[in-house]
């Protein structure tokens, strides 16, 4: 709907585009950046009229006309929607970041595995409260997250707008995040980790979430020594039950697979050719345990010694009926299939990958895996084919753990040298990957092979263009870029460093959101705008079509609980208010409307434990109120619809003024009550 309404501006933006080259062109202004362009001058545009404002602006900014095609690929109209939206992990914030497309708009933050005020996150609202603390470990109450991997659910490989997926390297966690109201609704801890990586990942149809791990250490993080490296610890890879229609994962149907301590890295699920199959790399096959103040080599150069390490592929289905039998041992309560089954089932494989690998990438038909090594030049892309042909054949060496090792050039179908550093790999819908360069640094696209030959006009497997980027760009993101489907269009280089792309704000830099036009595969990929990510480092990040999001605009009835999807049975109705007592037991029904609370007053006692109900009675779309007290470390956020609950003790007399922390209406100010603490006897 929002899409279509700018179809009305396209007319204009031709227009204008035409007038402003011509004059630019005219007026031959500092050219010296117009090769990425793929602008060109017209005796036609020439004649088609200059307008002085548009002359004067673009020469007095001097801006090229790149500057100016840029510009008009990006800007939009006030009151415009963005055609995709982009899910961006928000890196040791703990959050993830919601982001219109092309304008490069930050719309929302979504609050996750840290306390954020301005959701009323974890600042006494219980089901916030009850959220994070899902996500404790051992008795730490961990309130902050490294977020990585963003996923959205897919329904036959596609994403369906329904849930988003992200794991907290940090400490081990899942979070389940609903895309009807942007919340999060789960936080799991893995009971076998405490950190993980390879995660999280959908499966097409999203019935499992995977999380993958990274540095090994043993199940269930007891003390072993370092000494005892390759016979204690271990690496995993984990399943979360998914149960769409709770919006829950399910720990209960959650299972692990036990693998040698190599540590995985970075996880794809299979998809349509290769659905059911999960696929992970991994990096130190060395077992460098560092030590460097000992005489031992350092991590960095002790995990980095062989040419090769090894790409996981786990047969998902097989894993799956091996848990369901109950093949697994219980660590820490969770069932997880041993190293030793996992092979003997014919669940685990491995091939080489080159070097120093990092994370391998499905293609939109399921049929070959990227896989890029950090120091190769190359990219190497497995065929699902060969690898399925290399199991059925058997004849394996195996590794030292018994895991059975493809040939690699059994199963390798091309490599191709596309530069320095190679991360990560997306798609797009014109038979072209894209692979991030973090040396150089630069995003490279390169041509499929396969069925995707006749999309392109260039040889397969081969290196087509190269566009610099600023600077050492980690993942990339294509619009709907990992799916069975990919539109092309956009892509965005999620850059580490920013150096001089802002104002100095002093040694703690942004990291840069560089957004390159992927449309047309005759030209190079210009850059065509630059966007500062103030937080955490994100990692990666998912764009999706923005009209398959369907949310709410209020919640669904007065009085809904967010955190059971249901009406809240503490929900207050206007004309409901009360203050009842009983004993030390003080309980509070609120409610909340444009341009007060009811009650105005609530007198109670030091000493009362208080259980205080708010509910925002309104129904018109925004209409959100703030609740705060001052002292108790009490801040809410109460959308439309939503009744919400916190409780504290009254531990410290004296006169608190409540007040709504949203400017909801004129008489905003005046949204105010006091809370009077009469001291004890
Ligand atoms: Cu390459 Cu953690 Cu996906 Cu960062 S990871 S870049
Ligand atoms: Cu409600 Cu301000």
């Amino acid at each position: 709907m929002k899409v279509e309404a700018r179809s009305k501006y396209v007319p204009f933006l031709v227009a204008l585009s035409v007038i402003l080259l011509a004059a630019l062109i005219f007026t031959s202004c500092n050219d010296n950046n117009a090769d990425q362009s793929g602008a060109s001058g017209s005796s036609e545009a020439a004649s088609a009229g200059l307008s002085g404002d548009a002359n004067a602006i673009a020469e007095a900014r001097g801006l090229t006309p790149a500057d100016i095609n840029a510009a008009l690929k990006t800007y939009t109209p006030s009151g415009v929607h963005d055609e995709y939206i982009m899910f961006a992990s928000g890196g040791h914030s703990g959050q993830v970041y919601v982001i219109g497309m092309p304008s490069m708009r930050i719309i929302k933050q979504i609050a996750v595995f840290t306390p954020e005020p301005w959701q009323g996150y974890g600042y006494g609202a219980q089901g916030t409260m009850d959220v994070l603390a899902e996500g404790n470990t051992d008795g730490s109450d961990i309130r902050w997250g490294d977020t990585h991997h963003t996923a959205l659910s897919e329904t036959a490989g596609d994403y369906d707008g329904q849930f988003l997926f992200i794991n907290d390297k940090a400490n081990g966690r899942v979070a389940v995040i609903d895309l009807k109201d942007f919340e999060t609704k789960q936080l799991v801890k893995n009971p076998i980790a405490l950190g993980d990586h390879g995660g999280t990942f959908a499966t097409p149809d999203t019935d499992w979430v995977i999380e993958g791990g990274q540095y090994g250490a043993p199940l269930g993080w007891e003390y072993a020594s370092i000494e005892e490296y390759e016979s204690d610890y271990r690496g995993m890879v984990t399943f979360w039950k998914f149960d769409r229609e709770n919006g829950r994962i399910l720990e209960d149907e959650s299972f692990a697979i036990e693998l040698p301590p190599y540590w995985q890295d970075l996880c794809d699920a299979g998809k349509l050719a290769s659905e059911g199959w999960i696929f992970c790399n991994s990096f130190n096959t060395e077992m460098a345990t560092g030590g460097v103040e000992d005489g031992n080599p350092p991590f960095e150069a002790g995990a980095s010694q062989n040419d090769m390490d090894y790409l996981h592929i786990i047969d998902k289905e097989k894993a799956v009926e091996v848990a369901a039998a109950g093949k697994t041992v219980d660590v820490k309560g969770f069932p997880v299939i041993p190293l030793d089954t996992a092979v003997a089932e014919g669940i685990l494989y491995f091939t080489p990958e080159p070097k120093s690998p990092h994370g391998v990438d499905v293609t939109p038909d399921g049929k070959f895996l990227t896989v890029s090594g950090k120091l190769d030049p190359h990219v190497s892309i497995y065929s699902f084919q060969k690898i399925q042909d290399a199991i059925a054949a058997g004849n394996f060496e195996t590794d030292s753990y018994g895991v059975p090792i493809l040939n690699f050039d059994d199963v390798v179908e091309a490599q191709i040298e596309v530069g320095l550093g190679p991360l990560h790999t997306q798609y797009d819908d014109k038979g072209y990957a894209y692979t991030s360069l973090f040396l150089e640094p630069a995003v490279a696209r390169w041509t499929l092979g396969g069925d995707f030959s006749d999309l392109h006009e260039e040889e397969d497997w081969t290196l087509v263009t190269k566009t610099p980027v600023q600077y050492n760009v980690g993942h990339i993101a294509a619009a709907e870029g990992d799916t069975v489907s990919p539109d092309g269009k956009y892509l965005v280089s999620m850059n580490k460093w920013a150096i001089d792309r802002f104002a100095n704000v002093g040694p703690l830099l942004p990291q840069n959101f560089q957004l390159l036009d992927i449309n047309d595969p005759g030209t190079n990929m210009p850059v065509i705008y630059d966007m500062p990510i103030p937080d955490g480092e994100p990692h990666y990040a998912q764009i999706i079509k923005a009209d398959k999001l369907d949310p709410w605009e209020v919640y669904p009835e007065i009085g809904w609980n967010p955190h059971t999807n249901s009406v809240d049975p503490n929900a207050v109705q206007l004309g409901e208010e009360r203050i009842e007592r009983n004993g030390n037991e003080v309980e509070v029904w609120m409610t909340a409307v444009r341009s007060h609370f009811t009650p105005e007053h609530v007198e109670i006692k030091k000493g009362d434990h208080v259980t205080w109900h708010i509910t925002n009675v309104e129904r018109a779309y925004d209409a959100t109120h703030g609740f705060s007290i001052p002292y108790y470390n009490i801040n809410l956020s109460i959308e439309p619809g939503e009744a919400t609950t916190f409780e504290f003790d009254a531990t410290e007399d004296g006169v608190f003024s409540y007040y709504c922390t949203e400017f909801c209406s004129a008489l905003h100010l005046e949204m105010t009550g006091y809370m009077l603490i009469e001291p004890g006897e």
